[in-house]
């Protein structure tokens, strides 16, 4: 309005002489200008010069700034994430994280890579360790497995797209070391993400019956508990980490065999050994998380022999993207009968 009425004046004025208007043009110009301009400066830096003091903890001896205490508190706990683990370029270099605890990290630079290490609990069971990427930035994210021991590349995978959350899983074997790397899948861009390491113990069972030497006694007519699962060592699980080994004594005859509650991603399979090695009988399901039914073993010798469930046509996954799967926590029986 101001300014309209301004642009007026010169046109109304104008026979008055360039004294007038200049005059009439500088007087009103002055007072908007100068007043707006002071107040508004002085509002803005007094402003900032509080929330700086605050935040760098100076101002201390203000009691104004006690409430800024827990944003400063706040900052301590989450770094910068940009900064947070750096260098961290190499796998010769990993920030070495807690598993249970969640970081706030960023993917800087184009050629950024942000690796990090942890190590599976002393557990004798074994576990698996789920990583979550979450509130990732305008960026699309990668994650991946390495062990330490021989620096393979376990498994990788990709989020399902642009700021989208990772959820990526391993098995993991007692006191095992293990490198994660987050990096950039495609895109050049800068950004945060959030990122939490969960172990988890197997509840295994059989953990006593992974060899023969060390196999438990098996009750007759009784379902003994087991786990198809394995950890990673180094860069592949052997198949044979998947055997489980019961010893029973049998007598000459007929032995009845089965293997129930078969995790959804197992294909199990049973043999019956004797205590030479000779398989003396052998089965398996009809499919991926089928039971193994009941089946007749001719016993000619008595003696002890050894129950061993194992997977079929390959062990299950034992890392992956998403939740753990199936075999990770269902507990499968086998039982013998005479
Ligand atoms: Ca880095």
């Amino acid at each position: 309005m101001n300014l309209r009425a301004l642009t007026l004046v010169p046109s109304l004025v104008a026979v008055l002489g360039v004294a007038a208007f200049g005059q009439a043009c500088t007087v009103t110009s002055t007072n908007n200008g100068t007043d707006a301009g002071s107040s508004g400066s002085s509002g803005s830096s007094s402003g900032s010069s509080g929330s700086s003091g605050s935040s760098s903890g100076s101002s201390g001896s203000s009691g104004s700034s006690g409430s800024s205490g827990s944003s400063g508190d706040a900052g301590g706990d989450a770094g910068s994430p940009c900064t947070f683990g750096e260098p961290n370029e190499t796998r010769d270099q990993p920030f070495a994280v807690q598993l249970g605890t969640q970081y706030k990290a960023c993917l800087g630079a184009t050629a950024d890579k942000d690796f990090y290490s942890f190590t599976a609990p002393a557990d004798p069971e074994g576990g698996y360790v789920v990583v979550d990427l979450t509130n990732v930035g305008q960026g699309w994210i990668k994650g991946g497995f390495l062990t330490t021991t021989d620096n393979i590349n376990v498994y990788s995978d990709p989020s399902a797209g642009v700021g989208s959350s990772l959820k990526l899983y391993i098995a993991v074997t007692s006191g095992t070391k293990y490198d994660f790397i987050v990096e950039h899948y495609v895109g050049e861009e800068i950004y945060n993400y959030d990122m939490k390491l969960t172990y988890t113990k197997f509840p295994d069972p059989s953990v006593a019956s992974h060899t023969k030497a060390t196999a438990p006694s098996l009750t007759l007519a009784t379902a003994s508990p087991g786990l198809f699962s394995a950890g990673y060592k180094n860069g592949t699980i052997p198949e044979t980490d998947y055997e489980r080994f019961y010893k029973v004594d049998l007598a000459v005859g007929k032995v009845t065999v089965k293997v129930d509650t078969v995790a959804t991603d197992v294909w199990a399979k049973v043999r019956v050994l004797d205590a030479a090695n000779a398989e003396v009988g052998a089965f398996t399901g009809a499919n991926v998380g089928a039971s193994i039914p009941a089946s007749d073993v001719t016993i000619a010798t008595a003696g002890t022999y050894y129950i061993v469930p194992s997977t079929y046509v390959g062990p299950p996954k034992a890392s992956g993207t998403g939740p753990a799967p199936d075999s990770f926590s269902r507990v499968f029986t086998v039982t013998a009968t005479q």
